[in-house]
């Protein structure tokens, strides 16, 4: 079993590196962003007063599923790290660090298939055709927090919640922070990383 999960700021590629973990290593990926847009997207609302409520989502995740899984965005503040510890105690935290102007220019030029999830960005993974999604030919749309006047309060939050958070990982040993600007340069060595622990079914370049 080894328990895992991928913490970075908004923008720093967590959902694309835990696609390619999934793809790589036979897991399933669980956004917390994504699961709370899917708990909002009837009701209406933001995904910032839903997150207050995100302390049950260990509770969501406990159960023999968790090992096959993994997480990105949680835990994003102390309080929701000890919570954690009451289920489980992480083996590895992968933590993307990524400089703040890098992480201004992908969000805006970011798209989203909101049902799936799916992420494409104009300029590193854009779609086949402008504004339609690959897979189901539905149309994408622009996150309502990737305004660029929304983007830096998120930055500052982020980075204000998430330190204590990256502290206490430290202090445990089990932090491997990844630094830089481009995805491709980072994958290999989380790759590395991961494949001295368990068994990937597909190799680094299949991603
Ligand atoms: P989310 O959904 O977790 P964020 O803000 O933490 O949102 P976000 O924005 O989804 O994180 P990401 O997943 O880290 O970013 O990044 P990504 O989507 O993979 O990559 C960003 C863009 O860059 C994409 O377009 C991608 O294609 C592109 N890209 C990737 N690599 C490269 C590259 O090398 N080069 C280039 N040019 N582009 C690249 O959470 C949303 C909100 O929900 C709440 C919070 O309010 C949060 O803001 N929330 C919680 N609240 C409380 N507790 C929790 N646990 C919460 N979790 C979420
Ligand atoms: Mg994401």
């Amino acid at each position: 079993l080894l328990r895992a999960v991928v913490l970075g700021p908004p923008g720093s590629g967590k959902g694309t590196v835990c696609e390619r973990i999934a793809r790589s290593f036979g897991l399933q990926h669980l956004s917390s962003g994504q699961f709370l847009r899917e708990s909002l997207r009837d009701g209406g609302g933001d995904t910032g007063a839903a997150g207050r409520a995100a302390s049950h989502l260990p509770a969501t995740h406990r159960g023999p599923a968790l090992p096959r899984r993994v997480p990105t965005g949680f835990p994003r503040t102390l309080g929701q790290a000890e919570a954690l510890d009451k289920i489980c105690e992480l083996d590895l935290v992968i933590n993307l660090n990524i400089p703040f102007e890098t992480l201004k220019d992908r969000l805006s030029a970011r798209w989203i298939h909101p049902a799936s999830g799916r992420v494409y960005n104009m300029e590193f993974n854009p779609p086949h055709v402008h504004g339609i999604d690959d897979l189901t030919g539905e149309p994408l749309v622009q996150r309502e927090d990737d305004r660029p006047e929304a983007v830096a309060a998120r930055l500052r939050k982020y980075k204000d919640a998430a330190k204590p958070v990256i502290e206490l990982y430290k202090s445990r040993g089990v932090l491997h922070s990844f630094s830089g600007t481009e995805t491709n340069k980072i994958w290999p060595y989380v790759y590395a990383l991961l494949s001295n622990k368990i068994p990937p079914v597909h190799s680094e370049e299949e991603n």
